[in-house]
């Protein structure tokens, strides 16, 4: 394990041990790259990525922190501020089955009209043959808070066309501020897709043409899944026009009836697991 820089002045620290090779910015505290020794990567990160001070990676894994989407506040950014913030790396742990690394967010340096409330959040990443993240918020003042997270995981397809999500079926999902509807069968993609699904079995597969994807998830009942598609690819900063090909985000949240509610000294921990099958 070693702390790097890029030569824009982001700093993270590497992975490369026996069992995984890994990438996590301190910026967001967000993991860029993740794969298991032997295997394909788990994680996708954009080819127009320029790793910019003050902006989040367009892929890995965003911490959405402390709402997810757009703020109901104008002008606040979207999907929170944590990601693009400078966490604080508290610890690395190797172990021969494992590497550990944790880090928090600085809340002294937290704007308080954004947040005013008294809590800490460490998000954990225990990497080995499979990656294991658990995001803690606990509150740490005297009156009660809500929010709402997600994990916006990046995954990599050699073609979204050849790509479903299996374990939706089930679940009811609100699109474009539409429904709820059913989701009755395995999804495939051939439009931009924006679900927010509630309800949600807590563990799906991402069947690709390079192998089967596992996505598991603890304390959620809501999950995120997005293709942008051909229009929206064009609008997006840091995305090839042509990358919808070769991504999908299938997202662990806490944002519908499992928004996070923290009663003084009470912890809730988002639990997000991936692995090849
Ligand atoms: O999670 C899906 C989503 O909310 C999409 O609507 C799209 O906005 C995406 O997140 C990316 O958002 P970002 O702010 O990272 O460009």
């Amino acid at each position: 394990v070693s702390v790097q820089q890029t030569d824009t002045g982001l700093e993270y620290i590497s992975v490369d041990a026996d069992l995984c090779s890994a990438k996590i910015f301190l910026q967001g505290a967000q993991l860029t790259e993740f794969t298991p020794k032997g295997k394909k990567p788990l994680i996708w990160v954009s080819q127009d990525e320029d790793y910019q001070v003050g902006k989040g990676v367009r892929g890995g894994i965003p911490i959405c922190w402390p709402w997810f989407g757009m703020s109901t506040n104008d002008g606040w950014p979207q999907h929170g501020f944590a990601r693009t913030m400078l966490w604080r790396a508290e610890e690395v742990v190797e172990n021969d089955d494992k590497i550990v690394v944790s880090f928090s967010l600085p809340m002294a340096q937290v704007n308080k009209e954004y947040w005013p409330h008294q809590s800490s959040l460490k998000v954990v990443f225990t990497l080995s043959d499979h990656l294991h993240i658990e995001l803690i918020n606990t509150n740490t003042g005297a009156a009660a808070f809500e929010l709402t997270q997600a994990l916006h995981t990046y995954f990599p397809t050699p073609e979204i066309e050849n790509t479903t999500v299996d374990g939706l079926q089930g679940s009811n999902y609100i699109e474009f501020g539409e429904g709820p509807y059913t989701q009755n069968d395995i999804v495939s993609f051939a439009r931009e897709t924006d679900m927010v699904y509630q309800n949600t079995p807590l563990v799906q597969t991402i069947n690709t043409p390079d192998g089967i994807i596992e996505v598991g998830r603890e304390n959620s009942s809501s999950c995120v899944l997005w293709n942008p598609w051909i229009e929206k690819s064009k609008r997006l900063s840091n995305f090839r026009d042509d990358e919808y090909h070769t991504m999908l985000c299938l997202e662990a949240a806490n944002v519908m009836d499992d928004k996070v509610t923290l009663q003084p000294g009470a912890s809730h921990s988002l639990v997000h697991t991936v692995r090849w099958l």
